[in-house]
């Protein structure tokens, strides 16, 4: 298992823990003879500040933790190693150049020419891993690495028409 696997499994177990600890906590405070621990109200507004402080730490530890992996700040992003040109209509796409190259960062730049479209990238094994909608009038930008050497399929993933179903085609990845 990935170490993010593990990760969840980990937050899982205490959520669950967690739960069966207040479910206990709520069960047992139902019997008779439960005593309730009432802290003075000092107590309680001391602990207040504590948790406003933990709550912050946690909070500025979650930023720094992922802000660095947000792919806005990837300076790779600005010049990818090829450009495609794909171009939508009613019902096929058009694909330039058909044949692209693999493990190479590359940018679609995807078009429609009559209605909105829905450009769906399937790698060989038929998974969808890429995903965009297509709107007349405007380039949508995709970047994306394709690692997998082999026959690519796109398909449009949005209703378009009466033959909406037959719009798809192939491309080639090549190591
Ligand atoms: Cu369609």
């Amino acid at each position: 298992m990935t170490s993010t696997g593990w990760a969840i499994v980990g937050i899982y177990t205490a959520v669950t823990l967690i739960g069966a600890v207040i479910v206990l906590y709520v069960f047992r405070s139902t019997r008779v003879g439960f005593k309730v621990r009432v802290a003075s109200r000092e107590k309680l507004e001391k602990r207040e500040g504590y948790w406003g402080v933990a709550v912050v730490c946690f909070m500025v530890a979650l930023l720094a933790g992922t802000i660095f992996s947000v792919p806005y700040f990837t300076s790779d992003a600005a010049e990818p190693g090829q450009v495609v040109d794909v171009t939508g209509r009613q019902y096929a796409w058009t694909i330039d150049p058909p044949t692209i190259k693999a493990g190479v960062e590359t940018e679609f730049d995807i078009h429609a020419t009559d209605v909105s479209h829905g450009f769906g990238l399937y790698d060989p094994s038929g998974k969808l891993v890429k995903q965009v909608n297509v709107l007349p009038g405007i380039t949508q930008l995709l970047i994306a690495t394709l690692d997998e050497p082999g026959t690519w399929t796109v398909r449009c993933l949005e209703y378009c028409g009466l033959d909406h179903h037959l719009m798809e085609t192939t491309m080639e990845v090549e190591p």
